[in-house]
């Protein structure tokens, strides 16, 4: 998989509707073998103690359970766009998440929602952006009501829960997003989004991973075990929590941050400010 940069039409895009999709983010035989290695999990994740207890398998974090989901925590057609569309260098990984939603014409599997913790420090009564989530979804989801990622698009800009009508399932302008099994879908935490209800006869499968400031804490680590550090980049292991200095997280040093100068070779010295 080539390194993608994100064009200027990704960016406005992403600023304006707080998501985007990513077609082809990854290739067709790697999610085979992802969805070999969940399959084989699968049975042991069911009794992990951090399963949410929902009718669907949801469980984090992911990133310790296989290699094969720590690759995708710096994944070249994902990694660049959510680091840019943050635009910063001192980050974290917030989470990794597994998604799984079997049929059910009775009840969704997660309801809408934004991200970003409650209570929340607003700003105008508005969430800073802060965090992110890239997902990769592993099943095909090309038509209604299968269980796929609903967004309100803009609903990032405006404070509060977005406008709905009384009776509606769900809040106007909603959309749900079709999408090919490999495609990514980067949305920011202020999106409001829920799962679609999955009325189709197949299991819906999706893994998130999100990404934040270093200021605030992890959502479902506290510390990652050493062997899990062991086995990333200088920049995976900042964005699991290894620090050099005191301060790393706060005022960070050079070498608390090895992802600054990658961000900086590719985006220049400016950050969002
Ligand atoms: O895709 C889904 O089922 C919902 C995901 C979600 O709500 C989240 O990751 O915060």
């Amino acid at each position: 998989m080539t390194t993608q940069l994100p064009t200027p039409q990704q960016i406005e895009s992403f600023d304006r509707d707080g998501y985007l999709v990513v077609e082809d983010a990854i290739p067709v035989d790697k999610v085979t073998d992802l969805l070999a290695v969940i399959e084989g999990l699968e049975e042991r994740l069911r009794d992990s103690p951090h399963r949410r207890q929902v009718f669907g398998l949801d469980i984090r974090p992911l990133v310790t359970e296989h290699d094969a989901f720590l690759e995708l925590m710096e994944w070249p057609s994902t990694f660049p766009l959510a680091v840019r569309f943050l635009g910063h260098w001192n980050l974290q990984l917030t989470t990794s998440h597994l998604i799984m939603v079997p049929p059910n014409p009775e009840k969704r599997n997660t309801g809408w929602h934004d991200d970003g913790g409650n209570p929340f420090f607003a700003v105008d009564g508005i969430r800073p952006f802060m965090s992110l989530k890239v997902g990769f979804f592993l099943t095909d989801l090309l038509a209604g009501d299968m269980g796929s990622l609903m967004v309100v698009p803009g609903s990032h800009r405006v404070a509060g829960r977005p406008a709905w009508d009384e009776s509606a399932r769900d809040p106007q302008d909603a959309v749900e997003l079709e999408v090919r099994a490999g495609s990514a879908v980067i949305f920011q935490q202020g999106v409001w989004h829920a799962g679609a209800p999955n009325l189709s006869e197949k299991t819906r499968i999706v893994l998130y991973y999100g990404y934040g400031t270093r200021l605030l804490r992890p959502i479902d680590y506290d510390t990652m075990p050493q062997a899990i550090l062991d086995k990333c980049t200088p920049i995976g292991r900042q964005l699991l929590g290894a620090k050099v200095s005191h301060l790393g997280y706060y005022v960070p040093q050079e070498a608390d941050v090895p992802l600054k100068t990658w961000y900086v070779e590719r985006f220049g010295e400016a950050v969002r400010a």
